[in-house]
């Protein structure tokens, strides 16, 4: 059968008709403001997410970097879920280079919850950094790929904009929240003032992000991309493919979505093993195993049968669908898992 590669939605390789459209590419030095397939790029994703503008970055982090320093001044503070992929795997690019004060809030599987929001916003007092922003993430990474639908979002925008926040949302894969909800996703992003999402994942390009907003915003986003080193030349190679992605990879995500419901299920009725298959939302499962197992010994002796997870906790996995998943390699993923436990 193969690899079977669960780690992440990043692993999946261009198509051929994006290998096609990157030969093809009209291309010119985006610094100018000149490659035709970028822009062309980034008028499709601001499109698609309700907003004016949108700017092309090679990365998701460099994506939420220069969103956070757009919004922000050094020494405000920024509110973040406390799981949030931007406050625990961004190198804390977010204190080191935004300089700006992250403060974490616990979530409900990743939602901060108006009350919350509310309960972590102090001040104004000449002791206190003053709060300027809200992240969201959506779908959300760490509590397995939790989508929130339009009226979750809109609460949490709406509390946000009480307090005089600005939101920004990490919606890597909002892609996968809307075909998971069932709305488009300028439902989901109609309430905040930019978003960043990425091409790179799960809609199988092979690089990039996009950070779309307000024109003005996105104009500030595009002095702090040059900042940070993010200004490219021709890469309308790239954008290329993100064209083709968009266009053509978002609907798929149900398949994904269907084959980490089947492998959540399946994993669920193994003994030494917790999945809760009700939460498998998208495209990602989270293993439990139950005591004395290790997930490093486990996962090691599935690469020796050809599957590959990522361990996200010393009794944890995370499992990734995506493109190149099949049934029946979640079906053989399973069989593995099943033999590895046994032994
Ligand atoms: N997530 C990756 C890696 O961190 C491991 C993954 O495999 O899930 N926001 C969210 C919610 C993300 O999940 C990621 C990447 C990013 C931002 C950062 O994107 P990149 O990797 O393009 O910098």
């Amino acid at each position: 059968m193969g690899l079977i590669d669960l780690r992440s939605d990043t692993v999946t390789q261009p198509t051929d008709e994006m290998r096609a459209a990157m030969a093809a590419a009209p291309v010119g030095d985006d610094v100018f403001g000149e490659d035709p397939t970028i822009n062309a790029l980034e008028a499709l994703a601001a499109e698609m997410v309700g907003k004016e503008a949108a700017v092309f970055v090679p990365s998701g982090t460099m994506g939420n970097l220069i969103a956070i320093m757009a919004h922000t001044q050094k020494g405000d503070a920024v509110i973040l879920e406390a799981e949030s992929h931007t406050y625990r795997f961004e190198v804390g690019g977010v204190a080191a280079v935004a300089g700006v004060l992250p403060v974490p809030v616990e979530g409900v599987r990743g939602y901060i919850t108006p009350g919350r929001l509310r309960g972590a916003v102090r001040g104004p007092n000449i002791h206190i950094a003053p709060a300027r922003l809200l992240c969201l993430e959506n779908t959300h990474n760490r509590s397995g790929g939790t989508p929130f639908g339009p009226d979750e979002m809109d609460a949490a925008t709406a509390a946000a904009r009480e307090l005089g926040l600005a939101v920004h949302l990490d919606g890597a894969r909002i892609f996968n929240a809307a075909v998971a909800c069932g709305v488009r996703a300028d439902a989901l992003t109609r309430g905040v003032d930019s978003v960043m999402f990425c091409v790179s994942k799960a809609l199988s390009a092979p690089v990039g992000s996009l950070v779309c907003g307000s024109r003005p915003f996105v104009e500030r986003a595009r002095r702090f991309r040059k900042m940070v080193g993010g200004g490219m030349r021709q890469a309308g190679i790239i954008a290329a493919a993100g064209i083709v992605a968009l266009r053509t990879m978002v609907d798929r995500l149900a398949e994904d979505h269907e084959n980490a419901r089947r492998l959540g299920e399946r994993l669920a009725a193994l003994p030494g093993l917790r999945v809760d298959p009700e939460q498998v939302r998208t495209n990602m499962v989270v293993v439990e195993l139950r005591p004395p197992l290790s997930a490093g010994e486990v996962a090691d002796r599935l690469r020796g049968e050809g599957v590959l997870v990522s361990v996200i906790g010393p009794a944890a996995f995370r499992l990734v669908t995506h493109r190149h998943i099949t049934p029946a390699m979640v079906d053989g993923a399973v069989a593995s898992f099943r033999r590895v436990l046994a032994a």
